[in-house]
């Protein structure tokens, strides 16, 4: 690829590791942007990382994840030390970073040298939750982070890449739960170590809470997710969060989930790497005249669209996988 390599990357990570946020604000930009150079990153970030534990929310649009994270973020702090927030909108363009950023701003903790706030745009890479993300976290644990809480608004897909990201998954709720959640709930059930049911000073809080007691019931008790209330505009219920998150971790360290998990992530990682280098791959590919050339000779008749594919296919892996050196 052309792109230039980045100048002084140790010198970066050594500042970025010091507690420069510029530097670790430059480090992340990088792997927002892929290719040679974000790649160039995971290859210093390799040797050096050093494991710290993350935390996922998600819920639906407005269920009050930010204000929840915010009220956690000082339950937390005395625990923890340091916490890194990354705040994913995987829906969201580019263009809503603005918004993100007033979001961010809005955190009462912003200011804080133990606090470390990022907003993620991602761009609508496959799997909802940028591959930059996944990165975005392993830098902040090599930097010495030993908390990173990963924000994202959980729609559809997302709460599965949310599972396969982080090591406790908090999803939020609203009393009355919304259409959207309730045609998710199955794939809901199986990703939340713990379900939040925010908002509730609203009505409808006790007929949820039945609801999805009963969702729940045929989890066998050991596992089965915790319930926790919260009126995240009040700070209510942020103890019972935290305490509930500290629960969760040392249950599956001490069960050996934690490690397969684990596996689980970097299994579903390079899936996600290697996906992401397919897709550009195929955009080259479909830029190129074999592709037009393909389509003229299914058009005439001349190649059934089977066959086509499996040519293409031969002529992606033999010379148009980007190589990176
Ligand atoms: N009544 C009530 N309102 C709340 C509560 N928590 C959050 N809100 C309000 O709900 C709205 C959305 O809160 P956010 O924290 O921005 O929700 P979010 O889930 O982060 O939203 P997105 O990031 O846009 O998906 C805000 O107006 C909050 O003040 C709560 O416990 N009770
Ligand atoms: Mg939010």
């Amino acid at each position: 690829m052309s792109e230039q390599p980045v100048q002084n990357l140790s010198e970066l990570f050594e500042q970025a590791c010091a507690g420069d946020r510029g530097a670790l604000a430059r480090l992340i930009s990088i792997l927002e942007r892929g290719g040679e150079a974000a790649a160039q990153v995971e290859r210093a970030l390799a040797s050096r990382t050093a494991r710290g534990y993350t935390v996922g929310i998600t819920g639906a649009p407005g269920a009050g994840k930010s204000t929840l994270v915010n009220v956690l973020l000082g339950e937390a702090l005395a625990d923890a030390g340091r916490i890194a927030l990354l705040a994913v909108d995987p829906s969201s363009p580019l263009s809503r970073g603005a918004l993100l950023g007033d979001r961010v701003r809005m955190h009462s903790h912003a200011a804080s040298s133990d606090v470390y706030i990022r907003s993620m745009a991602s761009r609508g890479q496959l799997g909802g939750l940028a591959v930059a993300t996944r990165s975005a976290r392993r830098l902040l644990e090599a930097c010495n982070w030993p908390l990173v809480i990963i924000e994202t608004v959980g729609v559809g897909q997302v709460e599965l890449d949310v599972a396969s990201t982080t090591d406790t998954v908090v999803v939020v709720l609203n009393p009355g739960w919304g259409d959207e959640v309730q045609a998710n709930k199955a794939g809901l059930m199986e990703v939340a170590d713990i379900f939040v049911i925010n908002k509730a000073d609203k009505a409808g809080l006790q007929a949820t809470r039945r609801d999805l007691e009963g969702a729940l019931a045929a989890i066998p008790q050991e596992q089965r997710p915790t319930i926790v209330e919260t009126v995240a505009t009040e700070g209510r219920g942020a103890t019972d969060l935290w305490a509930a998150i500290v629960a969760h971790r040392k249950r599956i360290t001490a069960s050996g989930e934690l490690s397969m998990r684990r596996d689980e992530q970097r299994r579903a990682e390079l899936r996600g790497v290697m996906e992401a280098r397919l897709e550009l791959a195929l955009d080259k590919l479909f830029a190129s005249d074999t592709v037009s050339e393909q389509l003229r000779a299914i058009g005439q008749g001349d190649v059934d669209i089977v066959s086509a594919g499996d040519t293409l296919l031969v002529e992606l892996f033999d010379r148009q996988m980007p190589s990176r050196t």
